[in-house]
């Protein structure tokens, strides 16, 4: 909530901590991106097109009927198309900038939306709409935002492509998510921002940062309450394109 003055409650509380971090973590997901005309995931209560959002981002949903998956990132890849980062992506830029490998950017979306911004190093979760991934040869491609065939076959070896996407019930890149705990694990301020908190196991980093060496002090910047709520010190209520910039002032 905004107070009076048009400051967010809490925000001063933590700039302070902001100053005397020692390592940063941010843990992002779709409401960052939300001020950029991306929609959220469970703001739209999770369908797309009537259909549950874990059917059409799942391998059984793939399998049984690819095109309507491609029809769903395509539509989301033609809405990328539009968009720009918002002052909260480019806050979070400033902060690599500020404190460099001290600073580590966690993120749940696939927008690439933070590298346009201008972060460099982005541990990206859950993939990215933007490359795709041949099941014959798995070469992995970022082939931009243009749009793609309802079924595009690989140029290399024919074979069928699938989204460069983590779907509900698989594993996330090793090697990211070991980044990622790492992170949250050694920082000393984690912030968590625009998101619900309930997709696994992005959300266990939370509990990671808190019992991490040194035990992190966790704010949470949302609209609402969510399942970080909790285990977060300190929460701000306010858009995070709006939050961010003053926190990072
Ligand atoms: C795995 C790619 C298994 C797809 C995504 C039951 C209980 C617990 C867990 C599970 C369970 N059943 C299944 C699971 C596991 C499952 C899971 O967590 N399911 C959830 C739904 C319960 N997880 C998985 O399947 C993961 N894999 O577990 O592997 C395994 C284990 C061992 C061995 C083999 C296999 C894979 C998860 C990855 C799924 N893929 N994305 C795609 O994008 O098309 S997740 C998807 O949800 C997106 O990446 C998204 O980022 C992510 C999380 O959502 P949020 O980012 O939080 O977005 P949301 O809309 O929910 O919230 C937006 C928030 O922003 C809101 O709070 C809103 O208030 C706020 N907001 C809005 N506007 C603003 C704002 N805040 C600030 N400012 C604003 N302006
Ligand atoms: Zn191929």
């Amino acid at each position: 909530m905004t107070t009076s003055t048009g400051i967010v409650a809490g925000l001063e509380q933590a700039a302070q901590w902001l100053r005397q971090a020692e390592r940063i973590c941010v843990l992002t997901g779709a409401g960052v991106s939300a001020e950029s005309g991306v929609p959220t995931f469970r703001g739209s209560d999770g369908l797309w097109e009537g259909h549950r959002i874990e059917d059409v981002a799942s391998p059984e949903g793939f399998r049984r009927n690819p095109t309507l998956v491609w029809q769903f990132y395509n539509a989301r890849r033609a809405n990328l198309r539009q968009v720009q980062p918002n002052p909260g992506h480019y806050a979070l830029a400033e902060l690599e900038r500020r404190w460099g490998d001290r600073f580590t950017l966690v993120t749940q979306n696939v927008d690439g939306l933070h590298q346009a911004a201008g972060n460099r190093q982005v541990l990206e979760l859950h993939g990215n709409l933007r490359r795709t991934r041949c099941l014959g040869c798995g070469e992995v491609r970022d082939r931009g935002l243009e749009p793609l065939d309802p079924l595009p076959r690989c140029p290399r070896c024919g074979g069928p492509l699938r989204p460069d996407i983590v779907w509900f019930g698989e594993m996330l890149p090793e090697e990211t998510w070991e980044a990622a705990v790492w992170a949250a694990h050694s920082c000393d301020l984690l912030l968590v921002v625009g998101t619900s908190a309930v997709v696994y196991p992005a959300a266990s980093l939370i509990p990671i940062a808190r019992r991490g060496q040194p035990p992190a002090k966790v704010v949470e910047i949302n609209l609402t309450r969510t399942e970080a709520t909790p285990q977060a010190d300190l929460s701000l209520h306010g858009p995070s394109g709006v939050v961010l910039p003053e926190l990072v002032r």
